[in-house]
């Protein structure tokens, strides 16, 4: 029989929600262990080292908040790559020794809820136990890949990496590539790989209405100009704005405003780049069809005008709205409609043409064509938001899976906790805000949260907190409610969990805005954990 390892908490992920669960638990000075799949710091930024891969956060905002580690931080762009974001962690590393409280290449694959002694027992897959009060899940929303089941993949004799899986080294010079996917990953991947392979070919079912990126370098002094002005304010600022940035979506009735004032507006936020566009629009932007149209056709007029041929412009930015703007996650690009005018780069529009099997050589369409490949690139997202947590075998106190609890829609209390599995927390999980925010916002908020509430715990004697049902599902209601604007109007989007086959669709994220989320989390908090049962 393994040996058992007690701790007070288990945290599963060492990304940045685990990181910062970690080191705000060990000022409680309880007992807390990170078990870690990979074999590195980093979370998404370890997994997601594909070509081109960057965060959409501008610098500083997507960073820990905290004074000691980015005093002595520099970035060196605007909108760092993983390359950069990897060295971060390992400063932070460095600085706070996170790893002594890290075991590494341990996945977690089970955990199991023992009432009668109010303890988690935790299982990885290379058969290690652990005992703990608390569970802390930090597998952040993309920790499970999706491929799809294209016919004759397994007889593929070129090479095939899901972006997400991506090898140390890979030298696509040379090679004729195939993208399959247009979400935030391919688009990354289409601009930086376009200029090194022999040949391109993307396989393209829907447009992404991506926004200007406007990357820029940062030097070290506008860095310690800005420390001293107004980084405090910046993270101050993040719990104050529905999307955890500094800039935030505009209140005012589109009633109220005029053309011009609006036009004005997106001019504004498509010079000054980044997602301002986006979650810096009106926010009519999600609910009035009629507002959403004028802002597609303004999006439509910036793209085309860089895309010469017709036939290509109405691939890429067709007169029809493929889906209202915003309701999918817009990708922020750098040069990704000129890579469509290169010789060497050639879009299928697999929406009328659709993948018919991947042969020995290549990929067939539908309509006959079989494009020659080396190399494929799955670019086909996530099992996003519930995957993760889902994929282990986790249960409560009636013994039964979440993943069974969660096959007819997910369920929780505030976004962060489950009636049923006790002392269980997740950050940046299911109906938390999520991607709606800027990842350390409300990762730190939501973190803060838990901690706080595990020293509430222990400073008044209290060995276990579980939300009750009737909490639970009046805040699913709420979260629910949130799907009944325009999300529900693109095909597929897993922000409804629609990218994937047979997953009930619902909305997946908190989509009322950091400060409404923050005052729910509070109220309970202050009313002595209302909605949840203390013993
Ligand atoms: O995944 P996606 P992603 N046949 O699901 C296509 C974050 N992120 O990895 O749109 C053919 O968005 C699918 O087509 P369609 C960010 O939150 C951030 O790109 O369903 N095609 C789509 O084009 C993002 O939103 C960054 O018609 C198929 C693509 O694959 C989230 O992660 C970078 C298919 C999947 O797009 C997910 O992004 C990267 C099929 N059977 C990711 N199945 C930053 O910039 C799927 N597709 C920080």
């Amino acid at each position: 029989m393994a040996h058992t390892e007690e701790y007070d908490v288990i945290i599963v992920g060492a990304g940045f929600a685990g990181v910062h669960q970690l080191l705000n638990i060990r000022k409680l000075g309880l007992a807390a262990k990170i078990l870690e799949a990979g074999n590195g710091l980093g979370g998404t930024w370890y997994w997601n080292r594909y070509p081109g891969a960057r965060v959409d956060s501008e610098m500083p905002i997507y960073q820990f908040s905290d004074p000691e580690l980015w005093k002595d931080w520099t970035f060196s762009e605007y909108y760092p790559g993983w390359k950069e974001i990897q060295a971060y962690f390992r400063y932070v590393d460095e600085k706070l020794d996170v790893s002594r409280d890290v075991l590494y290449n341990s996945r977690v694959v089970s955990a199991h809820w023992n009432d009668s002694v109010n303890r988690w027992t935790v299982t990885t897959e290379d058969g290690r136990v652990f005992r703990a009060q608390f569970l802390s899940l930090c597998t952040g929303i993309g920790a499970k890949h999706h491929i799809p089941e294209f016919k004759g993949l397994d007889t593929f004799e070129g090479e095939i990496h899901h972006a997400s899986r991506w090898p140390e080294e890979y030298d696509f010079t040379g090679k004729r590539a195939g993208v399959i996917g247009t979400g935030s990953t391919g688009v990354q991947i289409i601009q930086e790989i376009a200029p090194v392979v022999a040949h391109l070919t993307v396989f393209q079912r829907t447009p992404n209405l991506t926004l200007p990126m406007r990357q820029r370098k940062i030097s070290p002094e506008e860095q310690e100009q800005l420390k001293e002005d107004l980084y405090p304010v910046f993270y101050n600022r993040r719990n104050q704005t529905f999307s955890g940035l500094f800039y935030d979506l505009d209140p005012t009735p589109i009633a109220d405003t005029t053309p011009e004032e609006r036009t004005l507006a997106f001019e504004d936020h498509w010079e000054k780049g980044g997602l301002r566009f986006w979650l810096g629009n009106y926010k009519e932007l999600f609910s009035n069809q009629a507002f959403n149209d004028e802002v597609y056709s303004f999006w439509r007029m910036k793209v085309r005008e860089r895309i010469p041929d017709p036939h290509l412009q109405e691939k890429l930015a067709p007169m029809q709205p493929p889906y209202p703007f915003g309701v999918k996650q817009p990708s922020l690009e750098q040069r990704y409609y000129e890579v469509y005018s290169q010789s060497n780069v050639t879009l299928v529009d697999i929406s009328k043409a659709a993948i018919e099997e991947i042969t020995p050589n290549g990929l067939k369409t539908s309509d006959g064509a079989e494009h020659k490949l080396d190399v494929l690139v799955l670019a086909t997202g996530f099992d996003m938001v519930t995957g993760g947590i889902a994929s282990i075998d986790i249960r409560g106190q009636d013994g039964i899976p979440i993943k069974e609890k969660w096959a007819d829609g997910v369920q929780s209390y505030l976004g962060l906790a489950s009636a049923m599995y006790p002392n269980m927390f997740w950050i940046y999980g299911p109906q938390s805000p999520c991607s709606f925010s800027n990842g350390p916002s409300s990762i730190e908020f939501t973190s803060e949260w838990v901690t706080a509430c595990l020293k509430y715990m222990k400073v008044n004697n209290i060995s276990s907190i579980v939300p009750s049902l009737e909490a639970q599902h009046a805040y699913s209601e709420l979260v629910d409610q949130g799907s009944d604007a325009l999300w529900s109007k693109a095909k597929t989007s897993w922000y409804l969990g629609t990218n994937i086959y047979g997953k009930k669709e619902q909305m997946l994220q908190f989509s009322g805005g950091m400060p409404a989320y923050a005052k729910l989390c509070n109220d309970s908090a202050a009313k002595g954990y209302d909605g949840f049962t203390l013993k």
